[in-house]
């Protein structure tokens, strides 16, 4: 497709997506029904609304052949016989409970590796109120998502990782209502992730669902940060749905003596500008304040942190302090169990292990991970890098793929765009240089800027020119990012090209570095030879992590690293059948952590630099 009408899609996107961060409104001509779809991504902080949790016991059909879905046997219309004759081939009643939130491969054996559709069903008793709106509003549904309300359907969503909700006021019923969720795992070569990962695809509804209620008039969402640049300046944005012109809104953050009246404009839509006196949110005082948000109809509150983050030349700058980020990555699972993270102990567990490692930053890899995992880490302490999983082998300059990692990264950055402690966006993975790569990083890095300017961005890659001792980067999207962030297996997939204490890097870019990734894979307990990679020794790992090490400390413009990975987790591709147990568990070793949480040798190695880097 021509850039041209590429970029025009993309506007397009901009306007429903995210007009209000915008200014730019949504077609006023459009009728009030049209609106709502289009903005159905917008409604921000779950938490801090009225909401009914619909999490709990779910009843569930396994469909391996996705039948349902046909016209015969139309499983969302969940019929029962009512004549002689009349029989259906299915029942929600009587079959498999499931608990939600939580992926479906862990909760019954034979479902390990299922990859197709379940049917989830549950019902709800609903009081219905005329100055009331109802939302069906999901955390997250890996991978696709078919929803029907009393057997009509009320809308699709794809994508595993990212929220996403339905107005159901004119649809709910007074008293029992009955709510059927088609979920589909299956892997599918255009989907964002594609077919080649190499994490576990747990299926299923693996976050949290909930009835929201709001009034009439509500506040939508809502953009609360520091200016770009600024520790005294709030800046953002209000927006109300449903109201009419002119309506007051409030801002109160009653600690820092802030209370700011304003009001909205025609589209419901008001810009503010505070001044502030704050303490500023860090990893060693991660303070927030209470934020209050109130409308004539509506109110809403937030524990909110404000903090600066910025890049200066080869270095980042947190309130206007240099940092070195010293991260680490994980991904969304409880190892121990086998299964998805999705709980607040969940998060505490992940967490609890970064902050024992000696992190000030993490890296959430490789999809954006649930809410409790992102407003824990903030109150921990921790930065964060989030990315959209835009990972490997993605086919760029496609209008399709590219309208569905825009999707993606519109539900992440609208999710968490009043997180202080997300400091990095990331567009993508690990994809391979060229013209349509380029094309559709820049312009979602343009994107992301211009609906919030307040946030670093990056896209981790691996291509790096080896010559002699010397490694360059030259990647040219470079030029378009805040900071360049390098995976590199030198040790395990690559060799190194001298001595590690001999090897230089160069970059052609004046910006900081984070060393994304580096790793090696080590069964816990196998000890031996410090030198053989297929020893998968926890002595191999350590070397490799001492000589990682000796490398980073020689390169003048890094400013982070984040050890690839935390702790040892689920993988399809990893099939060792005793290294990685590869016929049952199939463990990515690369773990500093074992699986079951214990510590290999390397993990003494990366706390130690930590407790000693400045
Ligand atoms: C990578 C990927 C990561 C993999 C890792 C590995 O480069 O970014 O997702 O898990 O290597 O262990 O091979």
């Amino acid at each position: 497709m021509k850039v041209k009408s590429r970029f025009l899609i993309f506007i397009l996107l901009i306007t429903t997506h995210f007009s209000y961060g915008q200014g730019i409104m949504a077609d006023d001509g459009a009728t009030r029904s049209d609106i709502r779809i289009a903005r159905q991504s917008r409604l921000g902080n779950i938490p801090g609304r009225k909401f009914t949790s619909l999490n709990g016991k779910w009843n569930a059909i396994i469909d391996p052949y996705d039948f349902g879905i046909g016209s015969w046997a139309a499983i969302w219309k969940d019929q029962k016989p009512k004549g002689k004759t009349d029989f259906y081939e299915y029942s929600f009643e009587g079959g498999v409970v499931f608990d939600v939130p939580g992926d479906f491969n862990s909760q019954l054996p034979e479902l390990t590796f299922f990859e197709g559709t379940v049917w989830y069903k549950k019902t709800f008793d609903y009081k219905k109120n005329s100055d009331k709106r109802a939302y069906i509003h999901f955390d997250g549904v890996n991978y696709a998502a078919d929803i029907f309300l009393n057997s009509e359907k009320i809308g699709s969503h794809e994508g595993g990782f990212t929220p996403f909700q339905f107005e159901l006021t004119d649809k709910v019923k007074e008293g029992n209502n009955s709510i059927i969720i088609r979920v589909n795992n299956q892997r599918i070569k255009d989907g964002i992730p594609a077919l080649g990962f190499d994490w576990f695809n747990y299926g299923g509804i693996t976050r949290d669902v909930s009835l929201v209620e709001t009034p009439e008039s509500y506040i939508e969402d809502y953009f609360i940060q520091l200016a770009k640049g600024s520790e005294k300046q709030i800046e953002g944005w209000v927006k109300l749905n449903g109201s009419k012109p002119g309506q007051n809104v409030r801002i109160q953050i009653p600690e820092a003596k802030i209370d700011l009246k304003a009001k909205t404009n025609a589209e419901g839509y008001v810009k503010v500008n505070i001044p502030a006196k704050l303490t500023l949110w860090s990893p060693e005082y991660p303070k927030l304040y209470n934020v209050l948000i109130s409308s004539e109809t509506d109110k809403i509150e937030e524990e909110i942190g404000f903090r600066n983050i910025a890049v200066k030349g080869t270095d980042i700058f947190l309130n206007g302090k240099s940092i070195f980020l010293k991260g680490v990555s994980f991904h969304e699972e409880i190892p121990q169990d086998k299964r998805r993270a999705y709980s607040e102990s969940d998060a505490k567990t992940l967490l609890t292990w970064a902050k024992e490692l000696g992190c000030n930053f993490i890296r959430l890899a490789h999809y954006p991970q649930n809410d409790h995992i992102v407003r824990m880490a903030e109150k921990m302490g921790l930065m964060m890098w989030e990315e959209i999983p835009v990972y490997q082998g993605i086919a760029f300059g496609d209008a399709k793929m590219q309208s569905k990692m825009d999707a993606m990264l519109s539900e992440m950055v609208n999710r968490d765009k009043n997180r202080c402690g997300i400091i990095i966006w990331s567009m993508s993975n690990e994809t391979s240089p060229g013209k349509a790569r380029n094309t559709s990083i820049i312009n979602m890095a343009k994107f992301t800027k211009s609906i919030d300017p307040t946030r670093l961005i990056a896209s981790a890659f691996n291509k790096i020119d080896y010559n002699g001792n010397t490694i360059t980067i030259s990647d040219t999207l470079s030029r378009h990012l805040d900071v360049i962030s390098v995976n590199q297996y030198l040790g395990w997939y690559n060799k190194w090209p001298s001595k590690p204490e001999e090897v230089v890097w160069k970059s052609e870019f004046n910006k900081p570095l984070i060393m994304s990734e580096f790793g090696a894979e080590a069964l816990y307990g196998n000890h031996g030879a410090s030198d053989i990679a297929s020893s998968w020794t926890e002595e191999y790992q350590e070397q490799l992590y001492k000589d990682q090490l000796t490398m980073l400390k020689n390169i003048p413009f890094l400013r982070g690293s984040c050890p690839w990975i935390l702790v040892d987790f689920r993988s399809p591709r990893r099939l060792h059948p005793t290294l990685q147990d590869g016929q049952n568990g199939m463990w990515n070793r690369k773990g500093l952590l074992s699986d079951k949480g214990y510590k290999k040798k390397a993990w003494f190695v990366m706390h130690n630099y930590y407790k000693n880097i400045k």
